[in-house]
């Protein structure tokens, strides 16, 4: 069993003063910052620069282009100070090296989606063939549903000592369960749709303190 797990903010938010201010709020309980399509379609791409001063920024574009595409994507990311990528694991094993060359570079992190917390339809009969690719490519860890535990745990057997990130604490209705499995959760409007973000991470990490 895991007795320590890192919180992820995911700062979905559009606006860059509530931004700033949730994370600086909150930095002391979190690991990392991962932003997504919403606040850098909203404040540019120079927010996760900006984020990279508070904490570690993993650029959540969920690549799934062709590997040139992807590859152009990933180097944005990490020019702009992004310490991690995330990449569709379902985009094909070209495309997740693509990637990886690109972070290399970068001394970055690449983590790649195995399933998806939404939905397992089509996810169910390749999310095990994706860890497996992910842990042959030498990427750094995988995007696991904390909607779906028993998938974590089976995933956690795939991928040996690799990272496990874990969205869907939270506003999802997810596992904290997981934390078992995982090495990071992924939280987002929980923290940053509180009235107290701070308080709500606070009773996250005491959640999780007591599950050991
Ligand atoms: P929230 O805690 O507000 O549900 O946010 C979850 C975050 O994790 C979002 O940024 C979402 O895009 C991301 N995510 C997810 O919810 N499920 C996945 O399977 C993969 C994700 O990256």
């Amino acid at each position: 069993m895991r007795k320590k797990v890192d919180i992820v903010l995911a700062l979905d938010v559009l606006e860059r003063d509530k931004a700033l201010k949730v994370a600086n709020e909150v930095k002391a309980y979190i690991s990392h910052i991962k932003v997504n399509y919403p606040i850098v379609l909203s404040c540019g791409v120079k927010i996760i620069g900006e984020l990279s001063k508070i904490k570690p920024v993993i650029a959540d574009f969920k690549i799934a282009d062709i590997p040139y595409t992807s590859s152009l994507i990933a180097r944005i990311a990490f020019e702009n100070g992004a310490k991690a990528v995330i990449v569709h694991g379902f985009a094909g094993r070209e495309t997740v090296e693509a990637v990886l060359d690109v972070a290399r570079e970068f001394d970055g992190e690449v983590y790649v989606v195995t399933e998806l917390t939404s939905s397992e339809e089509f996810f169910r009969e390749i999310s095990d063939k994706i860890a497996k690719m992910a842990v042959e490519l030498g990427c750094h860890g995988i995007i696991a549903p904390s909607t779906r535990p028993e998938r974590v745990k089976a995933l956690r057997r795939i991928v040996g000592d690799m990272k496990i990130l874990c969205p869907g604490i939270g506003a999802q209705g997810g596992s904290l369960e997981v934390v078992r499995y995982a090495t990071h959760i992924i939280v987002g409007r929980a923290i940053y749709n509180s009235e107290n973000p701070k308080k709500s991470v606070e009773e996250i990490c005491k959640k999780v303190s007591q599950l050991d």
